[in-house]
């Protein structure tokens, strides 16, 4: 069948045509999976351990815990922003601990050595709180 001399032409730039559209197409998703993955990169995984609080999707995982006397509690962050674990309430820190800015995957450990109520909170997120009651 003759084809015009064109047309061959416009159906050899088909190709690298479609190719470079798959690519833009590729990389816009991975450009909105990164952006998607801000708040809540679980990059290291792990089990939850019996001490350990998360702090996850922007809140600590549990918020509220019951423990006996000297046990020390362990927060890993596995949110891709920084937070803080911070003793006391939003604008009022206890000074009883703090870990200052965790980044994604910190950890920040803490023994309970007194029986009572602790509040604890973020300074960066002050909505973010959470409670340890040692008995
Ligand atoms: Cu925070």
């Amino acid at each position: 069948m003759y084809l015009p001399q064109s047309f061959k032409k416009s159906r050899i730039l088909l190709y690298p045509i479609s190719v470079l559209f798959i690519l833009i197409v590729i990389s816009i998703s991975i450009i909105s999976g990164c952006s998607k993955n801000d708040y809540s990169s679980n990059s290291t995984g792990g089990t939850q351990g019996a001490n350990d609080i998360f702090i996850q999707g922007m809140a600590f995982s549990p918020a509220s815990k019951t423990i006996s006397v000297g046990t020390t509690l362990k927060w890993t962050n596995k949110d891709g922003v920084n937070h803080t674990v911070t003793s006391g309430i939003p604008g009022v820190p206890s000074g009883l601990f703090d870990s200052g800015n965790l980044s994604s995957n910190g950890t920040f450990s803490f023994t309970f050595s007194q029986v009572g109520t602790f509040k604890f909170y973020c300074k960066i997120h002050s909505s973010m709180t959470g409670t340890i009651t040692v008995q």
